[in-house]
């Protein structure tokens, strides 16, 4: 890759060999297979998952800070930004919507919630008189999610209420445009709310592009940070069989040791085969085809380079959390810093494709299940464009797809309650589609590095390096 004037390059440190994706895998498969075999053990190795996942996300913060602010100084001058930053939102914006079509193509043509649900379980879910549907979705996910009440009954409340039908949409961009602004840094970082973060970085480094003034010693200052973050992750890297290793088998052992995930799983395999098979087909035909066209270079060999970052979301469910390795290994694959820095924490927050496939289908499949709702062409129409903007709206947690698709379900007005048919098997779902939402963000860096401007010579940059 080509060092990035913008911070000094890392190619000192030596990036992991393939080793490193080789340990992480089959550190899945060795967790995967302890739950199966002893999922109380596999279960009490929870605190080394935790302890590795918490090391992850202590980082992301400022790393997405000074690798962002590193991208737009990389750039030399802010008004370079427009067209790197229109391509990545472009391809933001397409590959979503592609995967949505992906997403209803699928449900529409596999019909998975047609005469494959036991009609008991659809009517356990009518929880009439047993309090009321809401407030047990609430608790729900808030305990998957580990969001509290408030923040699942925020997204709740936020929805459009009565007209279902017609929803709307403007309620849930007004909501997506005020993520972008906060009135507090420091509360957002707390929260680690990423989009008002990436958006300070991106002024007040571009305020520095702009300044006449000698800048190189706060440049400097943000570039040796990030470099010392980035050395950062390769250091906790070298753990991440050992800690992938707990947090996969502490979580598989934990749905083991329920003892009913299985059960529930065939109950509804055809909707998680379908999710899967759609999720797949973006992430093995639509993503590398974009890529091709873009670059003419094999994108299969890019994905395998990106693997180690693709089983680090696989396992942590989390596109925040993986972030740092994200980073890692697309510069590893020789992606520009430059592009790097900018697109990948950009694409983390607001580039889910995995969860606007899923949201859609999801969507759709509760309709196949619910008695008497026939969802029509302008309805499945109202379900894509709000499961592409709940997909942007959700954040890079565990499961926050399944707390932004009461948006989608609200806007046709379909009943929440029957989400309970699907969120015992969310958690390992969401394993799929956050690994889709890194492969998004992985080949969106390398689509956009086409899209950069000439090697800038940033201000004062040249002579902090
Ligand atoms: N787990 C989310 C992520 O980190 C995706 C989702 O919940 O849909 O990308």
């Amino acid at each position: 890759s080509d060092a990035n004037p913008g911070s000094s390059p890392a190619s000192d440190d030596q990036p992991h060999g393939n080793w490193l994706a080789y340990a992480i895998f089959f550190s899945i498969v060795a967790a995967i297979a302890l739950a199966l075999v002893s999922p109380h053990l596999a279960a009490s190795l929870e605190i080394g998952g935790e302890v590795f996942l918490r090391m992850l996300k202590m980082i992301v913060v400022p790393l997405v800070l000074t690798s962002v602010m590193c991208g737009v100084l990389g750039m030399g001058d802010v008004r370079k930004l427009g067209r790197p930053g229109a391509a990545a939102i472009g391809f933001y914006l397409v590959t979503t919507i592609l995967a949505v079509v992906v997403g209803l193509v699928v449900v529409n043509v596999v019909q998975p919630g047609v005469g494959t649900v036991d009609q008991a379980a659809v009517q356990a879910m009518n929880t009439e008189g047993q309090g009321s549907p809401k407030s047990k979705i609430v608790d729900a996910l808030s305990q998957s999610t580990g969001l509290s009440k408030v923040e699942v009954g925020g997204v709740l409340e936020g929805l459009p209420q009565g007209e279902s039908v017609q929803p709307n949409i403007g309620t849930i961009f007004k909501n997506l445009v005020l993520m972008l602004v906060t009135d507090n840094l420091f509360v957002s970082a707390a929260q680690t709310q990423l989009l008002p973060i990436i958006v300070f970085a991106i002024v007040f480094a571009g305020m520095l592009t702009t300044m006449h003034e000698d800048v190189s010693s706060i440049t400097k200052l943000i570039t040796q940070a990030n470099t010392a973050l980035m050395r950062f992750v390769m250091l906790l890297m070298n753990f991440a069989p050992l800690g992938i290793f707990c947090l996969v088998a502490a979580r598989f052992g934990e749905a083991q040791a329920e003892g009913k995930f299985l059960e529930e799983l065939s109950q509804i395999g055809w909707y998680f085969g379908t999710v899967v098979g759609g999720l797949a087909f973006h992430a093995l035909i639509t993503l590398p085809a974009i890529y091709y066209l873009v670059r003419r270079d094999n994108p299969y060999r890019y994905i395998l380079a990106m693997s180690k970052a693709l089983l680090t979301a696989f396992s942590t469910a989390s596109s925040s959390a993986t972030l740092p390795v994200t980073l890692e290994c697309a510069e590893e694959a020789g992606i520009s810093k430059r592009s790097t820095e900018f697109v990948i924490p950009l694409g983390a927050t607001i580039n889910m494709d995995g969860t606007a496939l899923y949201e859609a289908a999801a969507a759709i499949f509760i309709a196949q299940v619910v008695p008497g709702i026939d969802l029509g062409f302008w309805e499945q129409v109202i379900v894509a464009v709000t499961a592409t903007l709940a997909a942007i709206g959700a954040a890079g947690i565990p499961e926050a797809g399944l707390v932004t698709m009461l948006i989608v379900l609200n806007a046709v007005g379909l009943p929440l309650e029957y989400m309970g048919l699907i969120l015992s098997v969310d958690w390992l779902l969401d394993r799929f589609r956050t690994t889709v939402n890194v492969l998004g963000d992985s080949v969106g860096a390398a689509v956009v590095e086409k899209a950069l401007p000439d090697r800038p010579s940033p201000p004062g940059l040249a002579a902090g390096a």
